[in-house]
């Protein structure tokens, strides 16, 4: 069976990829539950420095998977607790870069984000298209974007669905370099063995307090954006979207 996640190793630098491509990477619970158990040791390991999480040239991550989700009901969301392994990703405390090409799209803009640093590829496309599904964002965007961009671009791109390209990112501060896309590894790789270098308290203790500016009331944002997720799981609009998607046809959404 393909491995959801591949882990290589590079001095102090551990490399992560994302390895479903066929699927534009597409998060389902297989990558949640590699992403944070097989990293959980890495995280702890004093002899590693920095996690570089990359995914394919053509996608990050298109988000979560569709195809997973599209018949689920809200008590199977809800009691599963759907997608709640990935807060233990986010709460590693090694320093994490997200090396975007192509698509970062609903989960997978929502996992760039809880890396410290998003390097974009030049051909980097971020979106929140869970609108189109009949659903909102629920790996913490809904939160997360609109902290790192302000509410003015967060209610453009959740509500509208839309994508915004690398430079429009780097503009609006979701993004701290863009780099042309054949040298975009390359210099990802020697920031994180730059940061992989200095001592893991200090790197541990910068990324903490960085993040205090920014948690005020996060945890509590993420759970109350959890829920709504799930509940849109009652809606057969949601039916609707997901199952639009999965047939390759446009939704006809009722307002029900
Ligand atoms: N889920 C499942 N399958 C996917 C996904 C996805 N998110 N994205 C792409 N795929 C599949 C396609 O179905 C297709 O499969 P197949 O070959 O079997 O037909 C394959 O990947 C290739 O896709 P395309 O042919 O569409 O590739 P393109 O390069 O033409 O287009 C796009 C790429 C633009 C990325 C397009 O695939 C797309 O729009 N994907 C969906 C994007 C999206 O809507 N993402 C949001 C998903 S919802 C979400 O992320 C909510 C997160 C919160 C969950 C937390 C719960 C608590």
């Amino acid at each position: 069976m393909e491995q959801p996640i591949i882990i290589e190793r590079q001095g102090r630098v551990v490399i992560v990829t994302l390895n479903r491509p066929a699927a534009r990477n597409a998060l389902n619970s297989e990558v949640m539950v590699a992403m944070a158990n097989e990293l959980a040791p890495l995280d702890r390991d004093p002899g590693v420095g920095c996690f570089v999480i990359r995914g394919s040239e053509k996608a990050f991550a298109a988000g979560a998977d569709i195809k997973e989700m599209a018949d689920k009901s809200f008590s199977q969301m809800y009691n599963e607790d759907f997608f709640a392994a990935w807060d233990r990703f986010a709460s590693f405390r090694t320093p994490k870069i997200a090396a975007v090409s192509g698509y970062a799209l609903g989960g997978g803009c929502e996992l760039a984000m809880m890396c410290d640093m998003i390097f974009a590829a030049d051909t980097a496309m971020f979106g929140q298209p869970e609108i189109k599904l009949g659903v909102i964002p629920g790996m913490g965007g809904s939160q997360r974007l609109t902290k790192l961009v302000g509410k003015a671009k967060a209610m453009d791109l959740i509500l509208t669905g839309r994508m915004m390209d690398a430079q429009e990112a780097e503009r609006c501060g979701l993004v701290a370099r863009v780099i042309p896309a054949e040298k975009l590894i390359e210099e990802t790789l020697k920031t994180a063995e730059t940061i992989a270098g200095y001592g893991k308290a200090a790197t541990t203790a910068a990324r903490e307090a960085v993040d205090r500016a920014l948690e005020g009331g996060l945890r509590e944002g993420i759970l109350f954006e959890r829920r709504l997720f799930h509940a849109l799981f009652a809606t057969a609009d949601q039916k609707e979207g997901m199952a639009a998607f999965v047939e390759k046809r446009a939704p006809a959404f009722k307002g029900e």
